[in-house]
Order: structure tokens, then C-alpha cells, then sequence
């Protein structure tokens, strides 16, 4: 299958790896190119990162994190449970429980290989097997616990790198009637958002509809209807079904996206060769804010040290000489170093009264920080985003 590379981001850091020590020995970094797969019009890193090396007991990322995730997953439940009436419910990359645990009335199961996170929600009675999701692990789930009428995934179906065995594995673990529902960031978002930060070790893939329809050709599942959310900078909520099953209609909106995509070259190569330029432009006018900034002495941190933001500090070099410190929630994250570029993360205890400037880290969470930092703006403090282009907000 023939790929073509159009664009190289660097060298980077494992992005989980948020680092104990300052100034740690021998950090791990590969390169960061893009492909675009001829035959499918997969958009895929070029080379793929050990699974090992990403996914671990140290997995610093709780999807639980942010209120605006938490009500999102408590609502999706809802939905789900009305409109397709499970028995069984299998997640596929589970972390914290934040949308398993709303299913403790059914069989519900998670697949979560990072064992820390698989520990919180086994203490949450959850059955969760500690491993990555395989035919064999689909196999033993199945003698285990039979099919099941749902089989959701957000955020991981992208990290996994075998995807023909991956849908297989799934279409073979649902009952006649199941469906699988993907969530994941939507390429031609990312692509009109200038947003390259969702390219990271562990995003091998952005998926578009046109190559999630294209890769299913020979897996025996289907995608009937599609959700658009404004969660992670643009999603798509993806529903599958077993093509057999021809007692659930494929919806118009199918077709509406393969068309939107068409209409905006998601099949065409030189769509991603423009993307290219434009995010070289996108770093040259970051790093020129930043300079100017910090030219006048002016305070700068980050706001929520995201492994999305690891791609964009990476990629323009932007480290501690910038910014002073990130805050976050995550406790996990607090006390330690950003991957490659070494900047302090401490824990969230409001913004500081000393900072002039914070970069938007989170920028998907806009809405929900600019709600939460009224004082800061109102003093006049001010954010740096570079999505869709650099600029201060
Ligand atoms: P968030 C993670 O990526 C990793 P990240 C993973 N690979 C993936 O696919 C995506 O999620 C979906 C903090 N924060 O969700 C909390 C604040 O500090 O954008 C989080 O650390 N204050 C699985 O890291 C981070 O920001 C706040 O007010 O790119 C958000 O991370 C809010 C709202 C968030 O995903």
C-alpha cells in the first residue's frame, strides 16, 4: 500500500512521559511524519511508536479530568441506553470509568491496558481486563462473557496500529443486533482548524469518514449514522453495524459527510501538501508572539499540559526560556516536566496574580476555562492560542 510523507514535524517525546527530573539522562525521542495513504486516504504517522513505551502503569491522562467530559459521558449513556436497550457493553480503552460506570445495571466489561487505570475501575467492580486490544483478548473476552449489544471506544481506537484487526476482532464480539460506536478526532476538523497538535505518538491515526468506510471494506462492519461534537477540538461519533443487520437503516448524514469530505479534497493529496504549508506558517507566527511577549518581560505559562500541546512545543521549541510553568488538574501530572521541552507543571490553584499571558495547552476546553478565569481576563490578563491560527484572545 503506497503512502506518501507530507509533513515532518521533528523529533519528539513519548507524551505520557512526563518526566520526574529536570534535566532527565537519555530521553526517548523518534520523528514525527505524516503519510497519506494512497489506496484508503488514511492520514497515519509515518512510523508508529512501541505501544509499550505510550500506553503503561504511569498513563498520567484521566478522562475524567474536565467537567465538560464528565456530563458529556453521563449524557451519552443516557442516549444509548435509550436508544439501543443493552444487555452488555464492552468499552475498549476504559481509563477512570468515566462512561463505563454509568452501565453497573448490565454486564459491562473494559479493555484498558494501562494498569494503573484498569486498577481504579476494577475497585469500581468494574471488569477490566489490563491488556491491549487483540483477537486474542477479544477471543478469551468472548468464552468469558458471550457478545455484546454495544461495544464502545472514545479516544483509542485511533491509538491502536492493526486497525483491519481491530474492526474484525470487534465485529466478531457483537451480538445480530450490536453496534460498535467509535469516537475519535475528526480529520477534516483538525485539518480547517490548522490543529496538528492531534498528531502525537499515540494518534497513529486521524481518521475521516472516507477512510474509516474505505478500511471497513473487508471487516463486516458497517457505518450507519454519525455524531458531530465539539469535544477535542471536533469529533465524530462514529455507529457501526454488522452489514448483515438490515433492520437499522443507514442514515442520509453518511453520505452528507463522505460529500463534505469529497467537496473538501480529503481524497486528494495536495489538500495535506497545503495543510503542511499552513502549519509551517501557524509555527512561525507562534514562536513571533511568544518572542514579542517575552522581549517586553511579560509572565507567560501554560494553561493544562496536554499531550496535544507536546506537539506544538516540540515542533516550534518553545521550553521553559517561554514559559515559566504549566497548570493542570490532573494530579498525576502535577510536579513534574513536560516531555522534550522540560517545563514545571504544577498543580491548578487559580492563575497567579504576577501572569500576564497564559497558551491555551487546552484549547478544546476554551468555553469552559474562559468561564472559569473571569478574574484573570478581567484584570487583563490575556490567553495565547494557535488554533485555528496564532493569535492572543
Ligand atoms: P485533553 C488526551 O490528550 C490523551 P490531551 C489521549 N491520547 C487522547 O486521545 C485525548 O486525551 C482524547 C487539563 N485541564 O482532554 C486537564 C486543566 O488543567 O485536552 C488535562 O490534563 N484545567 C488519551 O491531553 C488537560 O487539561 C481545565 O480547566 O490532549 C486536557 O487534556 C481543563 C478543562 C482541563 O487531552
Amino acid at each position: 500500500m503506497k503512502k506518501i510523507k507530507f509533513l515532518n514535524l521533528g523529533k519528539h517525546p513519548i507524551t505520557n512521559n512526563f518526566l520526574s527530573k529536570k534535566n532527565p539522562k537519555n530521553e526517548f525521542f523518534y520523528n514525527l511524519k505524516l503519510v497519506y495513504h494512497q489506496e484508503t486516504k488514511l492520514i497515519s504517522l509515518d512510523k508508529f511508536v512501541s505501544p509499550k513505551k505510550m500506553f503503561n502503569s504511569k498513563y498520567a491522562h484521566r478522562a475524567s479530568a474536565s467537567t465538560t467530559m464528565r456530563k458529556a459521558y453521563k449524557n451519552l449513556a443516557k442516549k444509548i441506553k435509550k436508544k439501543f436497550n443493552p444487555k452488555s457493553i464492552l468499552e475498549i480503552g476504559s481509563n477512570d470509568g468515566v462512561f463505563i460506570k454509568h452501565f453497573s445495571k448490565i454486564r459491562n466489561i473494559g479493555v484498558e491496558p494501562c494498569k494503573n487505570l484498569a486498577n481504579i475501575t476494577t475497585k469500581m467492580k468494574i471488569e477490566t481486563y489490563d491488556k491491549f486490544w487483540t483477537t486474542q483478548l477479544s477471543k478469551e473476552i468472548l468464552k468469558n462473557h458471550g457478545k455484546f449489544d454495544v461495544i464502545y471506544s472514545a479516544n483509542t481506537i485511533s491509538h491502536i496500529h492493526n486497525l483491519e484487526e481491530t474492526f474484525k476482532a470487534i465485529e466478531n464480539s457483537l451480538t445480530l443486533k450490536g453496534v460498535f460506536i467509535l469516537e475519535d478526532p475528526s480529520l477534516l476538523k483538525s485539518l480547517q482548524k490548522i490543529s496538528y497538535d492531534q498528531f502525537y505518538d499515540e494518534h497513529a491515526y486521524v481518521f475521516s469518514i472516507t477512510a474509516l468506510k474505505n478500511i471497513n471494506k473487508k471487516t463486516g462492519l458497517e457505518i450507519f449514522n454519525i455524531d458531530e461534537l465539539k469535544t477535542h477540538g471536533g469529533s465524530n461519533r462514529v455507529y457501526f453495524k454488522k452489514i448483515d443487520n438490515k433492520k437499522i437503516k443507514v442514515s442520509k448524514i453518511v453520505n452528507l459527510h463522505l460529500n463534505n469530505e469529497k467537496k473538501f479534497g480529503i481524497n486528494k493529496l495536495k489538500t495535506y501538501q497545503i495543510f503542511a504549508r499552513k502549519v509551517k506558517d501557524s509555527k512561525k507566527n507562534l514562536v513571533r508572539i511568544f518572542r514579542t511577549l517575552k522581549k517586553k518581560k511579560n509572565k507567560i505559562i501554560g494553561y493544562g499540559a496536554t499531550y496535544k500541546s507536546s506537539t506544538v512545543l516540540n515542533f516550534c521549541k518553545i521550553n521553559k526560556k517561554y514559559i515559566s510553568y504549566f497548570v493542570d488538574t490532573t494530579p498525576t501530572k502535577a510536579g513534574k516536566f513536560t516531555p522534550g521541552t522540560h517545563i514545571p507543571i504544577k498543580s491548578y490553584n487559580g492563575i497567579s496574580d504576577d501572569v500576564d499571558y497564559a497558551f491555551l495547552g487546552a484549547w478544546n476546553f476554551k468555553d469552559e476555562i474562559f468561564k472559569k478565569e473571569k478574574k484573570f481576563r478581567k484584570r487583563g490578563g490575556k490567553f495565547i492560542t494557535h488554533v485555528p491560527y496564532p493569535r492572543i484572545i
